[in-house]
């Protein structure tokens, strides 16, 4: 009997988490049909052109999904499930740099080779709470933070041993395979269980992504991202059905040149019903407002030396044509089968911007949160989150210098 291997794992959870998050935020569906009409409207004007950096069905199945953990253990269990998968942990992000500061460290689940980025390049941003940061967290909180994450268990042994078994056998016989994704869908369900009012309040008084985290026994996802051709004609799209969209669009702004990098917009999140425990233990119907809909658009991947262009100088300081930036080094190009230059194929940029990441973040945040600059921060860096992980985090330069 054949098995089913990760890449039609992947591509079938991609699928079941968008069914899930389409009945639970309906506003991604429209999100969806809104990019599709854009994908539709670009490739019928552009022909062959619009599929250079991805063909249409890539980009029509295209989502990146965001959850957000709590400790080691949980992301470690998070990187067997996505594992089964074909995604990997690439990249690290420091989100407590950002401005309003968020405490969290962050990777990107993806696939790491360009065949597998080809067939589904479904890929999950995941936040790591930082709860022995004390600029955020004082002693007492770090304290019952540790207590009430150590206690809640997210993912069920039974998932967790068939993606340990997918992993090993590379694939799950069918029957286990639907197991698979039914119990992996379900575990980023928002969970109707009552939330303890005042332990949410109290982390949320420190920071928004915190009480998500912290105040909560399940997770969720806290968005799915669809990708779109032109972005600045989907934004003005969902303004006008009346959506109440973010200020901008995060990233490069729009040029006359190549899209490089990442540029990304959301609706703003919605308040969903969810029922509360007060503090004598009275249930009440009240609502969150954390998850919202972002969407994306993708464009060439940039070299260290074209990133620190960008960092320190932005896009006007980039060559306006594929060319230029090929020959000075600044993006990822791949030659054409028979060496020569004339069609440079751009290589995709697959990863996030930590400063549109804190952009997405801050503008659904109901608050800055409180943060005491006089504490000394943990460290934490990509070593420190790769042992954490108990596997290897890719360095997303490597992984594009090798598709070239
Ligand atoms: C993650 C925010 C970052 C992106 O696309 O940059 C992100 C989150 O809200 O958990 O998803
Ligand atoms: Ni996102």
């Amino acid at each position: 009997m054949s098995l089913i291997g990760p890449t039609e794992l992947r591509a079938r959870f991609a699928r079941a988490l968008s069914t899930l998050y389409g009945s639970e935020v309906p506003a991604y569906n429209t999100l969806v049909e809104v990019s599709e009409a854009v994908n539709a409207d670009v490739l019928a004007a552009l022909g062959p052109e619009a599929e250079r950096l991805g063909s249409i069905a890539r980009v029509t199945a295209e989502r990146h999904g965001a959850i957000r953990v709590g400790t080691p253990d949980e992301i470690a269990q998070v990187g067997r499930i996505f594992g089964a998968c074909g995604m990997y942990p690439v990249g690290f992000y420091d989100l407590r740099e950002a401005a309003p500061a968020i405490p969290v460290v962050s990777t990107a689940f993806r696939p790491v080779d360009g065949a597998e980025l080809a067939a589904n390049p479904f890929r999950v941003f995941t936040s790591l709470l930082v709860s022995d940061d004390r600029r955020f967290f004082d002693a007492a909180t770090q304290a019952q933070l540790e207590e009430f994450l150590g206690a809640r268990r997210l993912f069920p042994d039974e998932l967790l041993y068939l993606a340990d078994l997918a992993e090993k056998a590379g694939g799950l016989a069918p029957t286990d395979a639907d197991r698979f994704l039914q119990l992996a869908t379900d575990a980023f369900t928002l969970s109707p269980e009552p939330v303890d009012r005042a332990w949410y309040d109290h982390l949320e008084s420190i920071s928004s992504v915190a009480a998500d985290i912290g105040g909560v026994a399940s997770t969720h996802i806290n968005h799915l991202t669809p990708r779109v051709l032109d972005i600045d004609d989907l934004y003005r799209r969902m303004t006008n059905r009346g959506i109440a969209m973010i200020d901008r669009i995060q990233g490069p702004p729009l040029t006359t040149g190549p899209a490089v990098l990442l540029r990304q917009t959301s609706f703003r999140a919605l308040a969903e019903p969810r029922t509360f425990r007060e503090a004598d233990g009275t249930l009440v119907r009240g609502a969150l407002s954390v998850r919202f809909g972002e969407v994306e658009a993708r464009g060439v991947a940039l070299t260290p030396a074209g990133r620190a262009l960008y960092d320190d100088r932005g896009i006007a300081a980039f060559p306006d044509t594929e060319k230029g930036l090929h020959e000075a080094g600044l993006a990822y190009y791949r030659r054409d089968a028979d060496g020569s230059e004339t069609g440079l194929q751009p290589i995709v940029y697959e990863d996030f911007l930590p400063k549109s990441a804190a952009g997405i973040f801050a503008s659904n945040l109901t608050s800055d949160g409180s943060v005491d600059a006089d504490q000394r921060a943990t460290r934490r860096d990509a070593a420190w989150l790769q042992d954490a992980l108990g596997r290897a985090l890719h360095d997303p330069y490597d992984l594009y210098a090798a598709q070239v």
